[in-house]
């Protein structure tokens, strides 16, 4: 059985209480597994840190990571919060037209509720891993119109009240800024987003509703679009709750300029702002330098995040280097994430942490 972060918790917080009375009576305490390598423990996770401010820190998972139960107890223990890497994407949910397959979704989902963890919905509109009975068939508008909204709705009621948010539609502008010729764009036209968002709405009223992209971090002609298009969908009273920033970064490109400024411009339209697959790769091999820039960078992330009322929570897409998207779409790049491929904690790490401890005051 695998132990819920709630008595992980207790647990190590009765150790700690243990500790103390041990050193009040003069015993020296064990030196625990992690003090004789060196690491030294905390009693408060990531996550635990963002919930003082009222956010969370969350990791995505992908089904086969399951199986690898070391990966799969920490990411339960110090986060709060997962999204599925690939479970609730079309290509899995409805495998043929009109047929719903729910198995890996599922999974995720109970995972989640064994570990206590919040659950982001992703997605339920994108231009990539859709079925191929969508993608190969040729559609009239109103046919499109309706598979899309028999999807959404079937999805959204599926999961509802287990996922306390959706990435609704996900990657739907280019890098200028203008929308990105989908199938839904060139069969139904821009509408297919208010559409979307609408009918994600009517299937639960409750969840938030996310448009989500790469590449719109910082300001740039991409979070513009972005930025003119919640506008126009708060204006026409369409349903919209947030803004989900990727955070797919690379040392070699340069940190995005003005994040910060960017997720407060999105939080003034009245919509929450999160990272939502963070991430930040560099060229192979790693080494002292590269690492320690990654660390500043996620801290400098952290700290955007935490300094916007409405930035919610940051989760990193997997957490350590062990399972990670990169290497094999990215040759020669990889070492993203802020625990290596052993599960031991890097610099990044360290710069979360700080950045955490530094809103929520004390450890
Ligand atoms: O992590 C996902 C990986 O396992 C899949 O092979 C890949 C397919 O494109 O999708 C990855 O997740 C993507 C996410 O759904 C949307 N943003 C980019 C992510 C990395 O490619």
């Amino acid at each position: 059985m695998r132990t819920s972060p709630r008595s992980a918790r207790t647990r190590s917080a009765a150790g700690a209480a243990l500790a103390a009375t041990a050193l009040l009576l003069g015993l020296a305490a064990a030196p625990s597994a992690q003090a004789e390598t060196g690491a030294k423990q905390h009693t408060r996770t990531l996550d635990d840190l963002a919930r003082q401010s009222g956010r969370y820190f969350g990791s995505a998972v992908d089904n086969p990571e399951l199986a690898d139960t070391e990966y799969a107890d920490l990411l339960g223990r110090e986060f709060g919060s997962t999204t599925p890497g690939n479970a609730m994407k079309w290509y899995a949910t409805e495998p043929q037209r009109g047929v719903f397959d729910f198995t890996a979704g599922d999974e995720i989902v109970d995972y989640a509720r064994a570990n206590g963890l919040k659950l982001r919905g992703h997605t339920l509109l994108w231009h990539s891993q859709l079925p191929d009975w969508l993608s190969s068939g040729t559609w009239t508008k109103d046919e499109l119109r309706s598979i899309l909204k028999n999807h959404i709705t079937h999805v959204v009621k599926h999961y509802r009240g287990k996922v306390f948010a959706w990435d609704v539609a996900n990657e739907i502008m280019n890098e200028d800024g203008t929308y990105r010729e989908n199938i839904f764009y060139k069969t139904i036209g821009p509408g297919y987003i208010a559409d979307a968002l609408r009918w994600a709405r009517a299937a639960d009223p409750k969840v938030k509703l996310y448009l989500n992209d790469y590449n719109v971090d910082g300001l740039g002609a991409k979070s513009d679009a972005y930025y003119a298009l919640i506008k126009q969908l708060k204006a026409d009273r369409v349903p919209i709750d947030g803004f989900g920033l990727q955070g797919h970064l690379a040392l070699q490109y340069g940190l995005p300029g003005g994040i910060k400024e960017n997720l407060q411009r999105f939080a003034d339209l009245g919509v929450d702002v999160a990272f939502t697959e963070l991430d930040i790769r560099m060229i192979l091999p790693a080494d002292e330098a590269k690492l320690a820039q990654q660390a500043d960078w996620y801290g400098q992330v952290t700290s955007a995040c935490l300094a916007v009322k409405r930035c919610v929570g940051i989760t990193v897409w997997g957490y350590s280097d062990r399972h990670s998207w990169i290497p094999a779409v990215f040759e020669g790049q990889g070492a993203a994430l802020p625990w290596d491929e052993n599960l031991q904690r890097k610099p990044a790490y360290d710069a979360i942490r700080a950045a955490l401890l530094a809103a929520a005051k004390k450890d």
